[in-house]
């Protein structure tokens, strides 16, 4: 559609209804009574902030990102990528096939041989800090961009996705030159043609946190985006034009699992980054078993947010609010298990309802708005048959009584109490904003309970005692342990998960060893 056509009916209606269908598969009696606090209907609730979307030109058609120019699908088909929160269409997106992806790697190779590979790494640097400067400049497009697409509040898109892509870019730049001081003793050397397939949790951040390393380390990408959240990639391509970065070093194809997949396994791919389910990263580990190429996995998690009996209560329940609904709990390291010791459970719950029905959940694009749209149809009944399953084997289920707009895909808040070890919803990753409570009573309780778990990608301790948070720390499998906060990240931190969460890391140098061999 022409960019004067771009869906004008911005923000979603909203309604008083308790309970849409897909959303509360539980009882009406589960969703608590209107608070009279700041929630919802009171005289105090926030009048409406929307952010404008006039920066933002959607057009109606995208095509393929490959030498550094924009081409047609060879199969001629397209896809279309809709807009959660209002469930409109946003724009046709070109269905990449086999053939494209060849295309693609054919493209990057030679950049790799014939220019990337050439250049002084002082010079390949400057392309990494032009890119950085770009996305601050255009940051506001960008987060526009991406909250349309995929749902997430602006507030997010705005202050945490789009600034920390630019802070990878700038952090990666500094490294370009120094690479052998990642790697003391050898000689750093680039793979050569790198194939990367990302989620649509974080579009634009999990596209940073692989192309920059990628790039710093002398490689050329092929990435491909998720089918739902394509445009941020897109509008990536037009930053990589502006930066005048020499063509084919980054190609983008767009189009559905076949052509990732058809990316990974190529001869040409001597490197392959994944982030996403556990399962597609089980089918491309066994895709490229034998070949002999570098991997890196970044799969789901089930992390166990730890509350002791000690912790500043109040400070610990914002922390546990932003560990499961940040990015409507969207986020392979989400805090989706409450472990609360048994003393402070009951206290310690009702001020998590009291905070959690003060949440704004509806207009993505409304600066106010806490929980925005869940990604995509599909998702939104795979977290509706969790929370159906947590209901039938038992547990207790919670809601706060909050409006939803009448169309767009929006799942309320949701608490489980009384959930045993055993259930499906303290076990799958729900990806959505459910958390699992789970009480223990001694501190070697919590550790067991916590690590009872197929994944092992984060966790979050809160307790004023320091010698607590590095006993439990230095006890759980997890990648990543935060302590008194949670959910924080970092270019110069690196990222990654033990088990069934995958294997390498991403961000800091660590992130960047991934993509060198050295002799
Ligand atoms: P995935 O299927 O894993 O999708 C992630 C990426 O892999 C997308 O770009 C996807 O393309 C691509 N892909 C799918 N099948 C592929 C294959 N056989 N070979 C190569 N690439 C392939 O995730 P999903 O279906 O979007 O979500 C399913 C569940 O995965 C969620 O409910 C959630 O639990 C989990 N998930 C986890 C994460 C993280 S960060 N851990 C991220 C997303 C989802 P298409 O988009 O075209 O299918």
């Amino acid at each position: 559609m022409p960019s004067d056509q771009t869906p004008k009916s911005a923000a979603p209606r909203r309604t008083t209804a308790r309970a849409a269908s897909v959303t509360t598969p539980a009882p009406a009696a589960t969703v608590a009574p209107a608070s009279s606090g700041l929630a919802g209907n009171s005289p105090w609730a926030y009048a409406p902030a929307p952010e404008s979307r006039e920066i933002v030109t959607i057009r109606q058609r995208y095509g393929l990102f490959i030498d550094g120019k924009e081409r047609a699908p060879s199969g001629g088909e397209v896809t279309i990528t809709y807009n959660p929160a209002t469930e409109e269409p946003l724009a046709e997106i070109a269905k990449g096939t086999p053939a494209d992806a060849d295309r693609a790697i054919e493209a990057a190779d030679r950049a790799y041989r014939k220019v990337w590979s050439k250049l002084h790494p002082r010079e390949r640097a400057k392309y990494l800090y032009r890119i950085s400067r770009i996305l601050q400049e255009r940051s506001r497009e960008f987060a526009v961009t991406e909250t349309m697409d995929s749902g997430k509040p602006i507030r997010e898109s705005r202050d945490v996705d789009v600034p920390l892509a630019a802070a990878h870019f700038w952090y990666y730049a500094g490294w370009a030159d120094k690479l052998e001081y990642a790697v003391p003793g050898r000689r750093p050397e680039a793979h050569g043609v790198v194939g990367q397939v990302i989620p649509w949790n974080f579009p634009l951040l999990m596209l940073a946190w692989k192309i920059a390393p990628a790039l710093a380390a002398g490689n050329t990408v092929v990435l491909k985006p998720a089918s739902t959240t394509p445009l941020t990639a897109l509008l990536f391509a037009d930053v990589c034009r502006q930066a005048e970065l020499p063509d084919g070093v980054v190609n983008i194809v767009t189009g559905p699992g076949s052509t990732g997949m058809s990316i990974v396994t190529d001869p040409r791919v001597a490197k392959v980054a994944f982030t996403g389910s556990t399962s597609v990263g089980v089918t491309i580990a066994k895709g490229i078993a034998g070949q002999g190429k570098g991997l890196t996995l970044e799969l789901g998690g089930k992390a166990a947010n730890i509350v002791f009996e000690d912790a500043a209560l109040d400070q610990a329940v914002e922390g546990v609010v932003n560990g499961i609904f940040f990015n409507q709990g969207e986020v392979c390291c989400a805090g989706s298990r409450l472990l609360v010791q048994e003393s402070i459970a009951e206290e310690f719950l009702a001020r998590l309802r009291d905070r959690m029905s003060m949440l704004r959940i509806g207009d993505p694009m409304d600066k106010n708005t806490d929980i925005g749209a869940i990604n995509s149809k599909a998702q939104m009944e795979s977290i509706g048959e969790l929370v159906a399953s947590g209901v039938a084997e038992g547990a207790q289920i919670w809601q706060p009584a909050c409006d939803l707009p009448t169309r767009g895909w929006f799942f309320r808040p949701t608490l489980f109490t009384n959930v045993a070890q055993s259930h499906r919803i303290a076990r799958e990753e729900i990806f959505g904003p459910v958390l699992a409570t789970i009480t223990f009573r001694t501190v070697a309780e919590a550790i067991e309970k916590a690590n009872n778990t197929a994944y092992g990608l984060s966790a979050g301790i809160w307790t004023e005692k320091g010698s607590r948070i590095l006993q439990v720390a230095s006890a759980l499998k997890a990648g990543v342990v935060w302590a008194n906060t949670f959910n924080r990240f970092d270019p110069t931190a690196p990222f990654g998960g033990y088990k069934e969460s995958g294997y390498g890391r991403e961000g800091g140098m660590q992130g960047l060893h991934a993509y060198l061999r050295s002799s």
